[in-house]
């Protein structure tokens, strides 16, 4: 246990110094960009080359170059190919009176936290372009009375996909505002029909260390024990927003964004969005999550976003709206209870204090 503290400590720290950045070295977007282009024409600025050549060693400047690289500059491998699927009123833009604007598409494949591929934020979109996601497996098993696999084709054509605007909020504190696309949980879960036993749902990533090297080596893949697994409560996992998402911006996922599909629950922290599931379980017991083992003391089984509940080593007031505006806007906007949809999800935790089962 005082193992597992030692390690969240350890690589969570740049989280905290990124937002700790002086002034002085966080001025201005355009002298950053102006930096880059000139790295580039002394040939310093590669495909991706960054991290490996360790040009930039510190992590918080390696966060901050991961968050301006742009597609160009790293080969993409991975083909993405676009989706039929339907825009329900309901998930447009405008939601309870709040326009919403899009994370830019580059930034939301750019900018991500997918430890099997590496700790740093532009690690992920770099170390998973050869990815292999098709063929595909997903089993669904458990207390249900008929459990299934899903193949690759099965996970995009078996229920209707619809495009949900949803926004994502990480514990780090840092959001965003995704175009998903994909089907409800709640559509699987019914088909699969639970058992009387069946109270909770377990999820879980691929563990793939040939392929995924954040599994391989404890530096890249942040101290984890992988494979990396999830959880929800039964009437979490059926309510009407939980997403299997299987698409974003109208195309397949990228594998950095957790291809060929991943959980989507936009009134929780980002980390309960479980990527590239192979199993999802029904279960009379809370299963473990990846990380409530790590630092059960930071992180909960439940994690809703609340702005009253701070985080121990920081505060989840406000957070960071990553729009075009890019780290130098002034983009500091206050965190809503439920990431804004407490009329939709408050219900389901009416009783309960919200600072015990954080
Ligand atoms: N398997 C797996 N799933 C994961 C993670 C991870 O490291 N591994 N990171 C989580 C965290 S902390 C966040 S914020 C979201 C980020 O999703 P995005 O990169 O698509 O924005 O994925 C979540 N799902
Ligand atoms: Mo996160």
């Amino acid at each position: 246990m005082a193992k597992n503290q030692e390690k969240a400590q350890a690589f969570y720290i740049r989280d905290s110094a990124i937002e700790q950045l002086p002034e002085s070295q966080v001025t201005d977007e355009s002298v950053y960009l102006q930096r880059r282009t000139l790295l580039k024409r002394l040939g310093y600025l590669g495909a991706g080359a960054l991290l490996s050549q360790h040009a930039l060693s510190s992590s918080a400047h390696a966060d901050v170059l991961g968050f301006f690289s742009n597609d160009d500059d790293k080969k993409s491998g991975f083909k993405r190919s676009p989706l039929t699927f339907s825009q329900p009123k309901a998930f447009d833009k405008t939601q309870a009176g709040e326009q919403l604007v899009l994370t830019p598409e580059k930034k939301v494949t750019t900018y991500n936290n997918f430890y099997e591929f590496g700790a740093k934020k532009d690690q992920p979109a770099e170390y998973a372009q050869d990815f292999k996601v098709n063929p595909w497996q997903l089993k669904i098993g458990g207390e249900v009375e008929k459990p299934i696999t899903l193949d690759y084709d099965d996970l995009i054509k078996k229920f209707p996909l619809e495009e949900r605007i949803y926004r994502l909020r990480c514990v780090e504190a840092w959001s965003m505002v995704i175009p998903w696309v994909g089907f409800s949980l709640a559509a699987l879960i019914k088909h699969v029909k639970p058992t009387s036993k069946a109270k909770y749902v377990a999820f879980q990533t691929l563990y793939d260390p040939e392929q995924m090297p954040g599994q391989k080596s404890r530096f890249l893949g942040g101290g984890i024990d992988y494979p990396y697994v999830e959880g929800l409560r039964l009437d979490e996992a059926l309510h009407p927003l939980s997403l299997m998402a299987v698409g974003l911006y109208g195309k397949t996922l990228p594998p950095q964004n957790g291809a060929p599909i991943r959980l989507v629950v936009p009134w929780k922290y980002g980390f309960k969005s479980i990527k590239s599931i192979v199993s999802i379980q029904l279960t009379e017991r809370q299963p473990p999550t990846t990380w409530n083992i790590l630092a059960p003391q930071e992180y909960g089984f439940y994690a809703n976003v609340n702005p009253k509940v701070a985080h121990p080593r920081w505060s989840q007031a406000s957070e960071r709206r990553i729009t075009t505006g890019g780290l130098f806007a002034r983009n500091r906007i206050p965190t809503q209870l439920f990431n804004g949809y407490a009329e939709q999800v408050a219900h389901l935790y009416k009783d309960m204090d919200l600072t015990k089962y954080y």
